[in-house]
């Protein structure tokens, strides 16, 4: 059976926006009716929360592949806790990152075939309706992310070589599936970056944005 509802996924570097970003959808679809489950990865279930905290609190990362796997964990409790039950019930899951995070991130040193076998028991199966791939120079990034006080966990301490490559692995997989995961250049005015998310919401999915003065 197809569910009623839409996962739309957000990616990209470090401080790209999504944040930010996926508040401002869920604001125009809540105004144009919708019911809208908002929610982020790793987390969104209170074990998918402490493996969360596990992981970006690490002071000596673990393996890639440990990432990996405890990253399909917290995944396959957050997938079939809350974003299966949402979508059944027709609501409008918004996450803030997904499997594309474990490929841009993971990928740097799991291999394609393992760390998909991975993201394949952590999703079970599930793969979002529309990506929406925000993406900006990982310099800019960094820079909004200090400006936040917050570039301070494992990840934001690699180097920005590594960032780079994160963010060639991201427009990588959008070249990869372009009809799933678009891309969105965020190194623009916030609202300029909403207004082009909408545009993409209109063109790639069902989801009617009238009545939101969108
Ligand atoms: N990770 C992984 O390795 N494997 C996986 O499978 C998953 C995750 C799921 C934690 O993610 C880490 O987990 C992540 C990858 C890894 N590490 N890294 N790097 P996270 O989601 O907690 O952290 P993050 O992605 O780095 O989020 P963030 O720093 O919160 O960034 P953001 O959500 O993209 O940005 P933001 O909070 O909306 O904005 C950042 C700042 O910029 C803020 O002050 C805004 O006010 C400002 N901002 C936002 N938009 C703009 C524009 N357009 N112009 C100027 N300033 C702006």
């Amino acid at each position: 059976m197809i569910d009623p509802g839409f996962f739309i996924t957000f990616e990209g570097g470090e401080g790209a926006g999504k944040s930010t970003q996926i508040r401002f959808l869920a604001e125009t679809l809540r105004a144009a009716g919708h019911e809208v489950v908002l929610t982020r990865e790793p987390g969104g279930t209170p074990l998918a929360e402490a493996i969360r905290g596990l992981l970006l609190n690490a002071g000596d990362p673990p393996e890639a592949m440990t990432q990996a796997l405890l990253f399909a964990a917290a995944r396959f409790d957050h997938v079939s806790r809350v974003i299966r039950p949402a979508m059944r019930a027709g609501q409008i899951v918004l996450c803030d990152r997904f499997a594309d995070s474990t490929r841009a991130y993971q990928g740097e040193a799991v291999a394609e075939d393992a760390l998909e076998a991975t993201i394949l028991l952590g999703t079970s199966g599930l793969v979002p309706d529309l990506t929406l791939l925000l993406d900006l120079p990982p310099e800019a990034g960094l820079a909004r992310a200090r400006q936040r006080g917050t570039a301070g966990d494992a990840f934001e301490r690699a180097d920005l070589a590594f960032h780079a490559r994160v963010r060639a692995r991201f427009l990588a997989l959008a070249r990869r599936e372009p009809d799933r995961i678009h891309v969105v250049d965020a190194d623009r005015p916030a609202e300029a970056v909403a207004a082009s998310i909408r545009a993409l919401v209109v063109a790639h999915t069902a989801i009617d944005l009238a009545g939101a003065g969108a």
